[in-house]
């Protein structure tokens, strides 16, 4: 399998994890998302993924995959071990909720691409943009430490996909310089999944196109 990713994307990171959980050989190709204005408006990528992000994973058969949460459900049907998600529905449905709290509430928002457009087209400036990134954060974050409970990853003794969104979401937001004193959950949960090899392996700056 191709994983085409960034190394500081944290959709990208998620898909990383997985595959290392589930010790499944992939070779990574960078997308490098900002040199020369960013690969992915390419052509070439552009035929890979017309959305125009990562990650992108492409099968030993040329089909490609896209969106992390798909692509990680996708892994976890056709290589269950370990499970990424709980057998018991109910279950199931609160670690794909954190997900999707994650994937679907904050990322979007604070992404390369919305933060690009808030400072680009509707011209505001960087501590606009930063008050902005820790608005949506501070947000979803509030809602994720009532509604986890470390044990010590997300929902107990097993990793989830809740972790695999957690864990990059934590990364970016040091990047923006979060103050992490109210989240002392979501920093022990960060905090337990980095011990493990799969998570440290898919590091940002474990990767090969670190900077
Ligand atoms: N919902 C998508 C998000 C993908 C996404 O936004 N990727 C970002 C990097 S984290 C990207 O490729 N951005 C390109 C850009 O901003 O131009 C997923 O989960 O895969």
């Amino acid at each position: 399998m191709k994983l085409y990713g960034y190394f500081r994307s944290s959709a990208a990171y998620r898909v990383r994890i997985a595959l290392n959980l589930k010790k499944l050989p992939y070779e990574q190709f960078a997308v490098h998302l900002t040199r020369n204005g960013g690969w992915q408006w390419s052509e070439e990528f552009r035929a890979i993924n017309p959305q125009k992000r990562v990650p992108a994973l492409a099968l030993s058969t040329g089909e490609v995959l896209l969106q992390s949460l798909a692509i990680i459900e996708y892994l976890d049907e056709v290589e269950p071990d370990p499970p990424l998600l709980p057998a018991d529905p109910i279950e199931r449905a609160r670690v794909r909720a954190i997900s999707q709290m994650v994937a679907c509430d904050i990322h979007p928002l604070n992404n390369l691409a919305a933060l690009n457009y808030l400072k680009g087209p509707l011209k505001h400036d960087q501590a606009t943009a930063d008050e902005w990134y820790r608005h949506w954060v501070t947000e979803g974050f509030d809602a994720i430490e009532a509604l986890i409970r470390p044990g010590p990853y997300a929902f107990g003794t097993h990793v989830t996909m809740a972790d695999l969104c957690l864990v990059p979401q934590v990364f970016n937001a040091r990047r923006f310089k979060m103050n992490f004193a109210k989240y002392p959950k979501i920093a022990a949960i960060d905090a337990a999944c980095l011990k493990l090899p799969a998570f440290d392996k898919a590091r940002p700056e474990n990767q090969p196109d670190a900077e």
